[in-house]
């Protein structure tokens, strides 16, 4: 007796704090997420499928078409790492915003285990849909098997994963082998007489990184070595000490330099400046094309950079729409992308979106 009240009491509670939580949510799209580690927040209004179906309420099948409005996605962001996630970041919020998607946002500090957690909180609370930015390739299947049981779609956005296709319903990002291809070419040009090279990559395991190393080695011409590779995990404060390892092991034999997205670059060209190179002693080539990367260009560190493009928030939630809905959409959808070079860096930069 006595432990049933207790169990009574426990429930009576959860349902108290619940309803509070509810009172408080917003009605509006949930705007960004206070606290960078904290896991997706708790959408009171949608309880989860098994909890919901009262007699007369209409089953999944029957239910009316999505619309924007009436559609709830879940982004477990994975950190913010770069100039390129911050405007991934605010793509999805603005076009949240816009549109009237309600978007339950985290940020995972680029962990994966965080962006698991995120997404079992948001398939716990019985979100439509989910776009998932995985921030390595491997160890989704478990997560994604569960959004599948839950029914919810999963759009992975951005990097790849590797799981069987049948785990998610569609991917929306840059081809990373075509983007190191790019990258290849423009320093066999920069190249021509070849030399030895390094290479700063992305995150240890992440499909940019992978993809873009690969592209690379695939068009790089055989009288160009890369000497030496190490991770700065995307950012510019890691960006920074592995050049300067570089410089400290190699000195002038490096002649070129491979570095997979913009902040590094930036953090890079910091070593580059302090052990008194010139712009252009070393030829980098960059990929993202954000303002850091064009102004790097416009001051002659950076020879060319190779387009990746953030902005995916209002064709993500396109197709979000058309999954939900039933109708035709692509499984597969790449940006179009460019390759910039210091010659119209400065005029460009002013337009230049991120
Ligand atoms: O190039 C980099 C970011 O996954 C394409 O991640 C993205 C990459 C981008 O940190 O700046």
């Amino acid at each position: 007796m006595k432990v049933l009240k207790v169990f009574a009491n426990i429930a009576l509670l959860t349902v108290l704090a619940f309803s509070l939580v509810a009172c408080a949510a917003p009605a509006t799209p949930a705007p960004a997420a206070p606290a960078a580690a904290e896991p997706a927040k708790v959408e009171p209004t949608k309880a989860p499928e098994a909890a919901a179906p009262a007699a007369a309420e209409p089953t999944k099948a029957e239910k009316k078409e999505f619309t924007y409005s009436t559609m709830t996605m879940c982004y477990p962001q994975l950190g913010a790492e770069s100039d390129w996630r911050t405007a991934n970041t605010a793509s999805f919020k603005e076009t949240a915003g816009e549109l009237g998607v309600r978007l339950i946002f985290s940020d995972a500090q680029q962990k994966q285990e965080n962006q698991i957690s995120a997404m079992r909180a948001c398939i716990q609370q019985g979100v439509d849909i989910i776009a998932l930015p995985p921030v390595v390739e491997d160890g989704w299947d478990a997560v994604l098997q569960e959004a599948k049981d839950a029914g919810i779609p999963v759009i992975i956005v951005d990097r790849s994963v590797k799981a069987d296709k049948s785990m998610y319903a569609a991917h929306i990002g840059s081809n990373m082998v075509q983007e190191g291809e790019k990258a290849g070419n423009e320093m066999n040009k920069l190249l021509p007489d070849g030399g030895k090279i390094v290479e700063l990559s992305g995150t240890t395991g992440s499909g940019a990184a992978t993809g873009r190393a690969e592209g690379f080695r695939k068009t790089l011409n055989k009288n160009i070595e890369i000497i030496d590779s190490q991770t700065g995990n995307f950012t510019r404060a890691e960006g920074k000490p592995v050049m300067e390892a570089f410089l400290k092991k190699y000195g002038k034999d490096i002649k070129g330099a491979f570095i997979h997205n913009d902040d590094m670059a930036i953090g890079a060209i910091e070593a580059i400046k302090a052990a008194g190179f010139k712009p252009g002693d070393i030829k980098i080539v960059s990929v993202d094309g954000t303002r850091g990367g064009f102004q790097a260009m416009v001051d002659g560190w950076v020879q060319a950079d190779v387009e990746c493009n953030p902005l995916l928030g209002p064709q993500t939630m396109e197709l979000a729409l058309n999954i939900l809905n039933g109708k035709p959409f692509d499984a597969e959808t790449l940006t179009k992308e460019e390759v910039y070079y210091p010659d119209k860096a400065a005029e460009l930069l002013p337009s230049r979106k991120y």
